[in-house]
């Protein structure tokens, strides 16, 4: 393991660890950081779905390499719903993913799955299993929307 993935290992370790609300000054903190991190993973997610949609050509190394920082920031942003963050204007999370806390914490670890899968795949360096992967994985990315973000 490279001394920059254990160090990355270090931080998601100490993430989780910690209660969600403990890792913020402030709850408008933990809002911007969950933003910040969904932001990162809409962009390196978004360009591999440029090439599986053939929007651009297919490049199977910044495939691969866009899909490691997908897998890898998928873990960031759920630290920051920390309680009192729900809001009823558009792309904020709804109520519901604190009352029903269990199948949200589902949905995200179904994403964080699909991503790793993604990441796998990317590094076969072929067209038709990442727009596969990438159909799965953007499928669970529009579930968790569909149930928990207000439209
Ligand atoms: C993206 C992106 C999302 C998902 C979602 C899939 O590229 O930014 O939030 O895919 O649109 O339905």
């Amino acid at each position: 393991m490279s001394r920059l993935m254990l160090v990355c290992a270090a931080v998601v370790g100490l993430a989780t660890a910690l209660p969600a609300a403990a890792q913020f000054q402030k709850p408008e903190d933990a809002v911007k950081y969950r933003k910040a991190s969904f932001q990162v993973m809409a962009t390196h997610f978004g360009r591999i779905g440029a090439m599986a949609n053939g929007r651009v050509p297919f490049n199977g190394p910044a495939a691969a390499a866009n899909a490691d920082v997908v897998a890898f920031v998928a873990n960031l942003p759920f630290a920051g719903f920390v309680d009192g963050t729900s809001g009823t204007d558009k792309g904020e999370p709804k109520a519901n993913v604190w009352s029903e806390r269990a199948k949200f914490d589902a949905a995200a670890k179904k994403m964080q799955e699909e991503v790793a899968k993604l990441a796998t795949a990317a590094k076969a360096n072929n067209l038709d299993q990442l727009k596969a992967a990438f159909g799965a994985a953007a499928g669970t990315c529009k579930a968790c929307h569909d149930d928990f973000r207000v439209q």
